[in-house]
């Protein structure tokens, strides 16, 4: 009952609208009044419109949908090619760090092996050198010892070394005072020439010896050496007038004055030639067959040449 009161006034309602509707705008023809001649007054059309509409609505919504999907899958399509990139850079990627792992394996194990190979040799050297230090300490140690004791036994002889020292200045100074007194000795002895022996005669710095037997030249020059002498050279006059005084006897007494290297040419036994000379007049005249080759002097202090085979007296003489 409430029901059909409810729709009858509904149906009231629309035909009042409806009459309301055509009273106000009776008077002229409008586009409005063309649209509401399509409203209500046609319900069937009106659910035509809708349902076009609604087709329309689904159909726009169908192209939607697909034109979402033809998006959805180049997006998918373009995605697992992007995932498909990555995955072969990735791939490659890898690959590319494996080569590098495995040659940094290969450069690390060289070195590796080469810093072992330094570590063992640096190990044999620190124990050589333990070994050398080992030693060391023990000749090390003696040696040191060695020094030291030398040391401590410089220091005790010290003293002793200084007195040495000392004792060998005073005895260098005592052998040139000795030297000195020496030299003034010899000196003294050259002048009073208190050497010659007995049966010697000494004149100047020089001792002489008058024979008193008779020998050859040769030999008389031999029985000169004998004594640490040689025949008399004449140096001076006044050697010469010493040995005449000496003379006593009439006789003549063998120099040391021969020309027997070459004949004419004198010569004393040190080799020296004639300087001064005492010769007898006529001589030296060489006579004889065999010559004369060996000087004599006289008590009258003259010389001759005498054959040096005849046995004559000799002067020898010596320093003193
Ligand atoms: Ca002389
Ligand atoms: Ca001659
Ligand atoms: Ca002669």
């Amino acid at each position: 009952m409430a029901l059909n009161g409810g729709a009858d006034g509904a149906c009231e309602n629309w035909e009042l609208t409806k009459d309301m509707l055509l009273e106000e705008q009776s008077p002229r023809k409008s586009p409005k009044r063309a649209v509401l001649s399509l409203l209500p007054s046609s319900p069937p059309r009106a659910v035509v419109l809708l349902a076009l509409l609604l087709a329309l609505s689904f159909v726009f919504l169908m192209i939607l949908i697909l034109v979402n999907i033809q998006r959805v899958s180049a997006m998918r399509e373009e995605l697992e090619r992007a995932q498909l990139q990555d995955k072969q850079s990735h791939t490659t990627a890898w690959h590319n760090l494996s080569e590098v792992r495995r040659a940094l394996d290969t450069q690390l194990s060289a070195e590796l092996q080469e810093i072992h190979s330094r570590l063992l040799n640096v190990s044999r050297e620190v124990e050589d050198v333990q070994q050398k230090m080992m030693q060391c300490r023990a000749e090390c140690g003696k040696e040191l010892r060695d020094r030291v004791r030398a040391l401590e036994e410089r220091d005790v002889l010290q003293p002793a070394l200084q007195q040495l020292d000392e004792l060998r200045q005073e005895q260098s100074h005592i052998s040139t005072l000795l030297s000195t007194a020496l030299e003034e000795t010899q000196n003294l002895t050259g002048m009073f020439c208190t050497r010659c022996p007995a049966g010697w005669q000494q004149f100047d710095k020089t001792c002489y010896y008058f024979s008193t037997e008779g020998k050859s030249w040769v030999e008389a020059r031999a029985a000169c050496s004998m004594l640490g002498a040689q025949l008399a050279i004449i140096n001076s006059e006044l050697e010469n007038k010493f040995l005449a005084n000496n003379i006593m006897e009439i006789r003549a007494f063998w120099l040391g004055l021969s020309d027997m290297q070459r004949e004419g040419d004198w010569e004393w036994l040190d080799g020296q030639s004639l300087s001064i000379s005492f010769w007898r007049k006529g001589e030296p005249n060489n006579v004889g067959q065999h010559g004369e080759d060996c000087a004599t002097i006289s008590s009258s202090g003259l010389w001759n040449d005498v054959t040096c085979t005849s046995h004559e007296a000799w002067v020898c003489e010596r320093s003193c």
